[in-house]
């Protein structure tokens, strides 16, 4: 395993996905999720954090919104405290509001991104000290600039990449911690991630390039053979959970859960 230098996470919030989850956004064409597939795959992705040495709190299921259980998009956690997000669409707004005690138990500062600036945590992936923010959907110039100065305060940094073809900058790339970004091709020859080694994944496999570094772990969907063998000659431990009802809501393994 890598010796990594920088963050070690102790916690994770998810929240249990609600019936409403058939309901959830939806670009994927790949047909509507199974409720009880989707629960059996969100206790294994669970039992995934918690054996990369993670204690979750497992917030309950909210039917009156469809895609809450993609907690990462309504808050961004830094070492240095906790950023509630203004999701882009506005089926999500209200989703912030039931996340926000669950920070304020586990973050001194936690700030917010207000009207009229829109930023979901999906589209922010965080390299040592600096956040790169995905312009997107969902996540606009206004949002970007709320968050950047909330980063400053905090004594951190950020900086906007365009992100097209996809829903989320985590979507299609991952940091991986010690220099390593797991991307698609897209970000072949994004400027921004020019100071880091990438491992592209295969496009057919795609999917995967949604996955998570925890702890010297990488979570991520099972079924991407090439994409695993890769994390593993970089020397980590690949942890494969079934994310099939999640990638049909364009949702994978990054969001699902918020880390820290
Ligand atoms: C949405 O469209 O908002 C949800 N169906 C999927 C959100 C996935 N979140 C993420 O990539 N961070």
């Amino acid at each position: 395993m890598p010796a990594t230098k920088g963050i070690m996470f102790t916690h994770a919030i998810v929240r249990r996905p609600g019936h409403s989850l058939v309901l959830g956004l939806t670009e994927a064409g790949l047909g509507r999720p199974d409720f009880s597939r989707a629960l059996a795959q969100h206790e294994g992705y669970v039992k995934a954090l918690e054996s990369a040495g993670l204690h979750v709190t497992v917030l309950p299921a909210l039917e009156e919104y469809p895609d809450s259980c993609f907690v990462e998009d309504v808050a961004v956690c830094t070492p240095k405290g906790a950023i509630l997000t203004r999701p882009g669409a506005q089926s999500r707004k209200g989703e912030v509001a039931h996340i926000e005690s669950a920070l304020r138990a586990a973050f001194d500062t936690v700030v917010t991104i207000d009207e009229p600036g829109s930023l979901d945590g999906g589209d922010v992936m965080m390299v040592g000290d600096t956040c790169h923010i995905g312009l997107s959907k969902r996540t606009d110039r206004a949002g970007a600039k709320q968050f950047i100065e909330h980063l400053e305060k905090l004594g951190l940094k950020g900086e906007t990449v365009p992100v097209s073809s996809m829903l989320h900058l985590k979507t299609g790339a991952a940091y991986l911690e010690d220099g390593h970004l797991l991307a698609v091709e897209a970000f072949q020859n994004e400027p921004a991630f020019a100071g880091l080694d990438r491992h592209l994944v295969p496009a057919d496999e795609a999917y995967a390039a949604n996955s998570i570094w925890v702890n010297g772990n990488v979570i991520m969907p099972a079924g991407f053979p090439r994409t695993q063998a890769m994390v593993e000659r970089l020397g980590y431990r690949a942890i494969p959970v079934e994310l099939s009802e999640f990638q049909k809501l364009d949702g994978g393994a990054s969001c699902l859960s918020l880390r820290f």
